[in-house]
């Protein structure tokens, strides 16, 4: 998702980036042009109005113009107006959902069908059951699609969550109450209610959501919307949250190639917030919704944040920051190299993980298109083993000779080693890109390097 839209605020701000010197006519030329890339990606037209006058009004008081570099103060102030179209100012749930009840905290899955409210059911089991440490309940009251009980139970025993034992013919609210009373007894601090989604918004559909609530009492009412469908989602969640209130919203499906419109419109029609987002198939692919996050990906800032998070999951939690604290000063040698191959390997593969580095155009393209398969990591791993200490730490000193040796105590050729030390050299680049926006100056600086790219 984004990607189009990034490619093209990405070309809109290096333009405005080569100007040097800006008139206020260079400034609404580049938000009008920013006003077709938002349209482009099906941002509902009132939000793009509104959103290109706050850039307009902002920049105007923030005297752009007479600034020494007012490229970047344009994109700052589009990515601050991001953050907060995306509901920047509300407090995120460090959760990614509101669990501040009396236990068992009850949350309510709700939405069409397909849009993948039993899949997100279970992500969102594991993350509170490894991340927060809850014992959580869930319960598919979902009676109408054939299996769709069994569905919840099979993701139940994969990521280890109790499902509420199935009770054949037994009714939905008839299965609300049991699910309440069996997390109560069994003292569990999350109870979650999986329901049966229709095609279409209907009326029975509306009063059922609506019984089971009155008897549930939720915390949350989560409407999980599928971000494929583009602006129907937004519409979809107004619907349900005038008939239903709705707490928060979960896009699915962020994975896929949506233009990313119903996101960005989603939280200023609707009034709701996006909390969490899946962004895969498997039960782990699931996201808290960070407004400045989202948008720094947006501006093509990347997500360094999420990358080292993602990393912290599936490798020690020191070794995860160690690295963090290396990419924030732009150091990066083969051993670095070596344990991130480690890590994409068992992060699953590169895909990911690009997603989230800063958007350096040809590099991620390049390394995206090279389908890297475990194979080739290994052998990579392998020619890195071969190098002695010194040479990884020093990448100059390989010369014809040394390359042949470790070549041969790989089992790789001296063309192999050629590739990894290019590869090597491409990442290093980008550390240090990402090592001279530091930390806390990522916003600012990052701006600044979305600049200078090219
Ligand atoms: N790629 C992708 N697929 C998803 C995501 N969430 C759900 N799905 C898939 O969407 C399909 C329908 O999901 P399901 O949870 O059964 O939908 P429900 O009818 O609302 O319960 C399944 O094949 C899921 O694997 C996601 O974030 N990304
Ligand atoms: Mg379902």
């Amino acid at each position: 998702m984004f990607e189009s839209l990034t490619g093209k605020l990405g070309e809109v701000f290096d333009r405005l980036r080569k100007r040097g010197a800006l008139s206020e006519a260079d400034v609404d030329a580049a938000l009008r042009e920013v006003r077709v890339a938002l349209l482009e990606a099906d941002v509902a037209l009132s939000v793009v109005k509104d959103f290109t006058g706050r850039v307009r009004l902002a920049a105007v008081g923030q005297d752009v113009i007479r600034s020494v570099t007012p490229g970047q103060m344009v994109v700052k102030i589009v990515h601050d107006q991001l953050v907060e179209l995306l509901g920047g100012g509300q407090p995120v749930d460090e959760a990614g959902i509101n669990l501040r009840a009396a236990a068992p905290v009850v949350v309510l899955m709700v939405g069409l069908q397909g849009s993948g409210k039993t899949t997100t059911t279970a992500k969102i089991a594991l993350r509170l059951k490894t991340r927060e440490r809850k014992k959580v309940l869930m319960a598919s009251l979902d009676t109408r699609r054939p299996a769709a009980q069994e569905q919840l139970a099979v993701l139940g025993t994969q990521v280890d969550v109790a499902t509420l034992p199935i009770v054949v013919g037994e009714q939905p609210e008839a299965i609300a109450r049991r699910a309440l009373e069996t997390a109560r007894r069994e003292g569990c601090d999350v109870l979650l209610l999986d329901t049966a989604g229709r095609l279409h918004i209907d009326d029975e559909l509306m009063a059922e959501a609506r019984a089971i609530g009155a008897i549930a009492a939720p915390t949350e009412t989560l409407l999980v919307v599928d971000a494929m469908t583009g602006q129907d989602a937004v519409n979809l969640a107004r619907a349900f949250n005038e008939q239903l209130g709705v707490t928060g919203i979960v896009m699915t499906r962020v994975d896929g190639d949506a233009r990313g419109g119903a996101a960005l419109s989603m939280r200023a029609v609707t009034g709701r917030p996006i909390k969490l987002i899946g962004t895969g198939e498997k039960p782990d692919a699931l996201e808290i919704f960070q407004p400045d996050r989202i948008a720094s990906r947006i501006l093509g800032m990347g997500d360094i944040v999420g990358l080292v998070e993602r990393a912290a999951e599936t490798v020690e939690r020191d070794e995860a920051e160690k690295i963090a604290r290396k990419l924030q000063k732009g150091e990066f040698d083969l051993d670095d190299m070596a344990s991130q191959l480690r890590q994409i390997r068992r992060m699953g593969g590169l895909s990911g993980v690009m997603g989230m580095l800063p958007s350096i155009g040809q590099i991620k393209q390049k390394l995206a298109g090279a389908k890297v398969d475990e194979r080739v990591l290994r052998r990579q791993e392998a020619i890195i083993g071969s190098m002695t200490r010194i040479e990884r730490r020093n990448v100059k000193l390989l010369n014809a000779s040394r390359k042949r040796r470790i070549a041969g105590g790989s089992g790789t050729s001296v063309e192999d080693v050629n590739r990894l030390i290019k590869q090597y050299m491409e990442m290093s680049r980008i550390v240090k890109q990402v090592g001279r926006m530091g930390q806390k100056g990522l916003a600012r600086q990052g701006m600044a390097a979305l600049m200078r790219r090219h």
